[in-house]
């Protein structure tokens, strides 16, 4: 997500983090070079220069100069300004006191909006709602069978009336949503290959029928600047609450991302991050500033793990794991849990350091993983719960039975005593040290704090 813009504007700061003190030259090349990684990341002329003018003002200004970490300070007023920049309200959806929540869709053809239709339906879903969804795109034949079928595969129910017209068919839809009690509806309406008139007023007829409590316009990232005059346009014809960017996993470069709030005055609520149909989240300006500066994203990595980990699977593994066990069985299931929780760049992406560092990483890939479930799955449940008695002539039987090599069946014993050597370390609450960050323990150290200050008694004495 937004590579070249999160490399670019790493490289203009890095420079920056690393000096001790910061002159009015330095401070104004680096804004150079954020100026140029914005433009070339197709945000808007206008906002760019708002913002390059914003951050420099800040980092002349008194605070950065008396600090002893200016350079940090820098980075943290270019993560508040691009945090601000994608709108620092609310990113939740508008609930109505009286159900159903009506949520329509608008937005160009092929922009995404029946995806996004179901996309949300079973984030909504997971959430513990009900939600429903309404065919109102009568335009194209194959639109009702592509939301049909996405509502199969999700189990969320779909409305669609083949005969009538899109707003007769919408306000039924939601009726008859209402009627089987449902609390959530999400109307997908026909898309348009450009602004025109006869589709706007169809959608503006649409929403004054359904009279829903969120407009939401789909925009495709991947078209940059379009993206945000369509914004534009639409917004002049119908007004709407939010955005739901789309495609983020293409090679967007960011500039929707960082222009449409600034420009249309409306926030991005939901973000879609790839094509798999649980890849939808709701968008936070703040966590998406620290993944483009490379500052990792904890929030959103401790929610996906709550969401992919079974709560009494966790709490029996933690059990185990502070008694000092950590089998092959207990390895498996976390190595599982991480593939619940979606593909793995994406996955170690938002931790913090890691980022910038996984150039090349595309190897760590699904076979890989297919490969570790094969290597445990060919030892005896005897051998998966005390890996010690695996020998050399086991070994090479472990091998044979998953189709590996000896080298990889000793990777895999080497990688799974780290493991649990650094589960023995968190168990005494020490925090194992991510690569490229410098270890950090905060209880550990206020521990060797308090064994200090014990000697000093001592010695005093
Ligand atoms: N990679 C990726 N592809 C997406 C995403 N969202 C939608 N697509 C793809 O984009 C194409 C168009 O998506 P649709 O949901 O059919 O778009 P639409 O706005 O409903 O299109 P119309 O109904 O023709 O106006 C499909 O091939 C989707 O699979 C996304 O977040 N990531
Ligand atoms: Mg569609």
């Amino acid at each position: 997500m937004f590579d070249t813009l999160s490399g670019r504007l790493q490289g203009a700061l890095g420079d920056l983090r690393k000096r001790g003190r910061l002159d009015e030259e330095a401070i104004s090349r680096a804004m150079r070079e954020v100026r140029l990684a914005l433009l070339e990341a197709d945000v808007n002329f206008e906002v760019v220069k708002d913002f390059v003018a914003k951050v420099r003002e800040r980092a002349l200004g008194q605070d950065v100069r008396k600090s002893v970490t200016p350079g940090q300070q820098v980075v943290k007023i270019v993560h508040d300004e691009l945090t601000e920049l994608m709108g620092s309200g609310d990113s939740r959806l508008a609930f109505a006191s009286r159900p159903p929540t009506v949520v329509l869709l608008a937005g160009l053809q092929g922009s995404g909006k029946t995806t996004a239709a179901a996309k949300l339906g079973l984030l909504l879903r997971k959430e513990g709602r009900k939600p429903g969804l309404v065919a109102a795109d009568l335009k194209r034949p194959a639109a009702i069978d592509q939301l049909e079928q996405l509502g199969r595969e999700l189990q969320v129910p779909v409305f669609s009336e083949e005969r009538a017209d899109p707003v007769a068919a919408a306000t039924q839809g939601v009726e008859r949503a209402r009627e089987e009690g449902l609390d959530t509806v999400i109307v997908d309406t026909a898309g348009r290959l450009h602004v025109d008139e006869e589709l706007m007023d169809e959608l503006v007829a649409v929403r004054d029928a359904t009279r829903p409590t969120n407009v939401l316009l789909v925009l495709d990232s991947m078209t940059g600047q379009d993206a945000v005059r369509v914004a534009e346009a639409f917004a002049e014809r119908v007004a709407f609450d939010g955005v739901v960017l789309t495609k983020l996993d293409g090679d967007a470069r960011g500039g929707a991302a960082l222009s449409v709030k600034a420009v249309t005055g409306r926030p991005i609520k939901l973000a879609s991050v790839g094509e798999r149909l649980d890849q939808l989240e709701y968008f936070h300006p703040d966590r998406m500033a620290s993944r483009i500066l490379g500052m990792g994203d904890v929030l959103t990595l401790v929610e996906k793990a709550e969401a992919a980990v079974d709560k009494d699977e966790a709490e029996e593994m933690e059990r185990r794991l502070m008694k000092g066990e950590f089998s092959f069985d207990d390895f498996l299931r976390s190595y599982k849990m991480l593939r619940r929780m979606g593909p793995l760049q994406g996955v170690l992406k938002l931790i913090p350091g890691l980022g910038s560092q996984l150039e090349g990483l595309d190897e760590v890939d699904e076979r890989q993983l297919a490969r570790v479930e094969g290597i445990v799955l060919s030892m005896t449940p005897q051998e998966r719960r005390f890996p010690h008695v695996i020998d050399g002539s086991r070994r090479q039987r472990i091998a044979k039975g998953s189709g590996t090599t000896v080298q990889q069946v000793n990777q895999l014993l080497e990688a799974r005593k780290q493991m649990a050597k650094m589960v023995k370390q968190m168990g005494k609450g020490k925090m194992p040290a991510l690569p490229g960050q410098p270890v950090q323990n905060g209880p550990t150290r206020s521990a060797t704090k308090k064994r200090k200050s014990k000697r000093k008694k001592k010695t005093r004495r």
